[in-house]
């Protein structure tokens, strides 16, 4: 098929390259030119594995072509972002703004897939009105499917083939013919439904992850207050068959899970509660990591904070809603002074330091994220760089007894 991807993002790349190397002929689209150039030179921005590799090759070959416009095709994915506004409302502007530049270029027959996450309805509604403006009938003369994205950034290759997939159809003929389309690389299985199910189904995967997460970031509150170790408790507790709890942390980051939430709540108001109040738990992380920090510091006024990581999560370079960055604010709300390092994160919203120079004179090393080389962080090597031997593990990444033989003091979240 001629395949046109619209949006060359972390779902949007490796998707075009993908339907590339499994025989299609695939032309990429995103406005952002120094994305198009940089995607020429090095094959992808982001770290993600195998992805530059693949991309090359398929420049290279010719499988793959991209630019800053559209062109005919058999089928257009759209891959735009959607995040959320300042009053956390969705904002689908990339998406609407994506439609409208391949609309001129639909014909009869065309497939129209939209991957971007979306509040329920916005297939049938939206995306439908924009090509029936245009004069086609979205039941009849083109095939409208919402088909969601669920890899998971770090291993986004490897889900593309192997996650089962769902795709949504406004007919069935058209969840069908995108089923044909797509089994050409993902060996999962793939459930059809209609577009409004599918959006669900969505939101509906993250948000039960928020909710847990809310719910385990609760439990590590108790422990604290209870004078256990929530880590403890929860590996216990997931011994039982029908249970699985997640992990604690500092809060949740992401453009996904921290976002995809208040898509539902936005739509269903006071109606969604679980929902909202996942949102504020996870929400509230940050502050208590803060909190922790103060207790051990006995006030955070002038001292020196090391933190360490700032992307969402552990050996992935995003830092777009991360708890870390959180963390920070509330550090600079009491006049701490604070020193960042991560050795994933190219393109950062705070200023960055040296590993060396984040921990020098630091009162308080805290954990933010869970990147291996933190794992792997010497005490001795660390201890001879700080003022003060404190660590604040917010992710339960370090091997406490090692790091206390050493002569640290080790807090750990959700423990006494
Ligand atoms: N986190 C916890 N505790 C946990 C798991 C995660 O605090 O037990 C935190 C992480 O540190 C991070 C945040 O949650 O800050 C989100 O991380 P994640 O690894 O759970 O998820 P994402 O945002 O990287 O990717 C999610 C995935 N969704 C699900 O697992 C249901 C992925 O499959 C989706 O494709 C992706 O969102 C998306 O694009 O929607």
């Amino acid at each position: 098929m001629n395949v046109c991807v619209i949006g060359l993002g972390y779902i949007g790349l490796p998707t075009a390259a993908m339907l590339a190397s499994n025989g299609h002929k695939v032309h990429g689209v995103d406005t952002n030119e120094k994305m198009i150039e940089a995607i020429r030179t090095t094959g992808a921005l982001s770290e993600e594995p195998g992805l530059a590799d693949l991309v090359q090759r398929v420049l290279n070959d010719g499988a793959l072509t991209i630019s800053q416009e559209p062109a005919h095709a058999d089928c257009f994915i759209i891959c735009l972002p959607t995040p959320v506004l300042d009053d956390k409302s969705p904002d689908l502007s990339f998406v609407k703004s994506g439609v409208e530049s391949m609309l001129p270029f639909l014909k009869n027959c065309d497939m129209l897939v939209l991957e971007s996450t979306v509040p329920p309805g916005t297939t049938a509604g939206l995306v439908a009105d924009m090509v029936r403006g245009k004069g086609f009938d979205p039941l009849g003369d083109v095939d409208l499917v919402f088909a969601p994205e669920r890899v998971i950034p770090g291993n986004i290759l490897k889900e593309l083939e192997t996650l089962d997939r769902v795709m949504g159809g406004l007919t069935a003929k058209a969840a069908e013919r995108a089923k044909n389309l797509y089994s050409t690389f993902v060996k999962g299985e793939i459930l059809l439904t209609d577009a409004t199910t599918a959006e669900f189904v969505k939101l509906v995967e993250n948000s039960y992850r928020d909710v847990n997460i809310a719910f385990a970031n609760e439990l590590a509150v108790l422990s604290e207050q209870f004078g256990i170790n929530v880590w403890e408790a929860v590996k216990i507790a997931n011994r039982h068959p029908r249970v699985n709890i997640h992990n604690p942390g500092p809060g949740v980051g992401g453009h996904c899970i921290a976002v995809d939430p208040y898509f539902i709540i936005d739509t269903a108001g006071d109606k969604a509660r679980l929902l909202s109040m996942a949102r504020e738990v996870n929400s509230s992380m940050p502050e208590h990591v803060v909190m922790l920090a103060e207790q051990m510091l006995g006030g955070l006024e002038g001292k020196n904070i090391a933190v360490l990581g700032i992307a969402y999560k552990g050996n992935v370079g995003d830092p777009r809603e991360s708890p870390a960055l959180d963390i920070i604010t509330a550090l600079e709300n009491r006049s701490a002074r604070w020193k960042a390092y991560d050795p994933h994160v190219k393109e950062s919203p705070i200023t960055l330091s040296s590993f060396e120079d984040a921990l020098e004179d630091a009162d308080l090393v805290i954990v933010a994220t869970d990147h291996n080389v933190f794992r792997d962080m010497e005490p001795e090597a660390v201890g001879n760089l700080v003022k003060k031997k404190q660590i604040l593990d917010t992710r339960n990444l370090l091997d406490r007894k090692k790091w206390a033989a050493a002569g640290w003091k080790v807090k750990l979240i959700g423990s006494s």
